[in-house]
């Protein structure tokens, strides 16, 4: 059983317990969210420019302090090495390269894992959909080139076995984005910060941020994103990558982490979140599914310390989830929800993305087509972003074929 199945059924067990969760509409309650578009001072913010100079960045800093903690800037010359470019792979409809990183310079220090497929008849930089994996690089396709990953997993005995190789096929949908022209790039979320409590001290950030975490400094989250940063300056490097045209996508925690990179670093030019959930696309405030004090309570290396202040005081937070989704703003933003996957609150996660539409619309932009949540299996495309499906809690090629449609309106003019 997955943790989130675990949690699923704890949570139902314990019935009237303090961590129950809502899963009624008629005991939401009300609440008020912030609004992106006043200073914390109270001042209106008038115009594209007062966004970009203040607000932007009095929003950032929020999350920072609040939530996800600070990160550590990026290393001013990216240690990496192209270890292998393989054409003719996965049937030939690719070309596989394998770059190692080293975000904190070269070993003992660890090393980021960089799996990258290029469609084989690519001409010219090809645009790319940068990703993490929960179970290393070579789970997400059947291709025994991919090396078994050498660091922690979260199954089994914490080893990379074969029997998990293509694992995570069904979610990542190589050979369909390869068709699409888009090429696949992934990392492992493992070799950045073993997803544990204790997983602090085997992660990278001790190699980067010297002494004891501050309540406000970076964790699990912060630094997964870090990651994807690092991926980010190798792409700008590779010659047939098109750097202009990123999209950056998780599922799940990995969600919470793409939006969270894609607020940080504007070169991500598409932010994907599928099934984020609380922490990522959901509102905090509206009392559905997973909440606050659940998810610091059973994912305590998350987020930054001071989050945990608002275990019991959601309310009081001075920032909600609709203000990270309009810190991508005014690029390209998709939201995903699942019909049953309702400890991600589906309904908050579409709410979310329309209170984030005011800054697109200040900045000139579509925002999000849809008045109401829309229904099972109508997306809704504008520079926002949305579609529910059926089904549980995962990725699928439903949400694929959205996010390649999506990217297709916007990239192929
Ligand atoms: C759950 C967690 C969710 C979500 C999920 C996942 O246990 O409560 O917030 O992140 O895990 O990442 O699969």
């Amino acid at each position: 059983m997955t943790r989130a199945l675990l949690l699923f059924a704890a949570c139902s067990l314990w019935g009237q317990g303090p961590n129950e969760a809502n899963y009624d509409e008629s005991k939401v309650g009300s609440y008020t969210l912030p609004d992106p578009l006043k200073m914390a001072d109270g001042r209106p913010v008038k115009d594209a420019g007062m966004w970009r100079n203040a607000r932007r960045p009095e929003i950032l800093r929020l999350f920072e302090q609040q939530v996800y903690g600070r990160s550590a800037p990026a290393p001013k010359k990216l240690e990496y090495e192209v270890i292998s470019t393989q054409s003719g792979v996965l049937g030939g409809v690719a070309t596989r390269r394998l770059v190692t990183i080293w975000p904190a310079g070269k070993s003992p220090a660890p090393a980021i894992h960089v799996l990258l497929y290029l469609p084989a008849n690519a001409k010219g930089k090809v645009p790319v959909f940068l990703g993490m994996n929960f179970n290393g690089n070579f789970a997400i396709a059947n291709d025994p080139g991919v090396p078994l990953s050498k660091s922690w997993m979260r199954t089994g005995d914490h080893k990379a076995t074969e029997k998990n190789r293509g694992i995570e096929a069904a979610r990542w949908q190589v050979e369909k984005v390869l068709s699409r022209g888009y090429a696949v790039a992934a990392i492992y979320y493992g070799d950045i910060f073993p997803d544990h409590n204790d997983g602090w001290k085997d992660s990278i950030i001790p190699h980067i941020s010297k002494g004891k975490p501050a309540p406000d400094d970076w964790n699990a989250i912060g630094a997964w994103a870090y990651g994807l940063s690092r991926a980010m300056d190798y792409i700008e490097k590779d010659k047939d990558l098109d750097a202009k045209h990123v999209a950056v996508w998780g599922h799940s925690r990995l969600g919470k982490t793409a939006l969270w990179a894609g607020a940080l670093d504007e070169r991500f030019a598409m932010v994907i979140s599928n099934d984020s959930g609380e922490g990522g696309a959901a509102l905090a405030r509206r009392n559905f599914g997973e909440t606050v004090n659940r998810i610091n309570t059973s994912f305590p290396h998350w987020f930054t310390g001071n989050f945990k202040q608002y275990n019991q005081r959601v309310n009081d937070l001075p920032v909600d989830q609709h203000m990270l989704l309009a810190l991508v703003a005014p690029r390209l933003l998709y939201v995903a929800s699942a019909e049953e996957d309702k400890w991600a609150d589906p309904k908050g996660e579409f709410l979310a993305a329309k209170a984030a539409e005011p800054v697109y619309k200040l900045l000139g932009k579509e925002g999000l087509p849809a008045a109401e949540w829309p229904g099972i299996h109508q997306p809704a495309h504008g520079t926002i972003g949305y579609h529910i499906r059926a089904g549980k809690h995962d990725v699928t090629a439903y949400d694929w074929e959205q996010f390649l449609n999506f990217a297709d309106k916007h990239w192929k003019k």
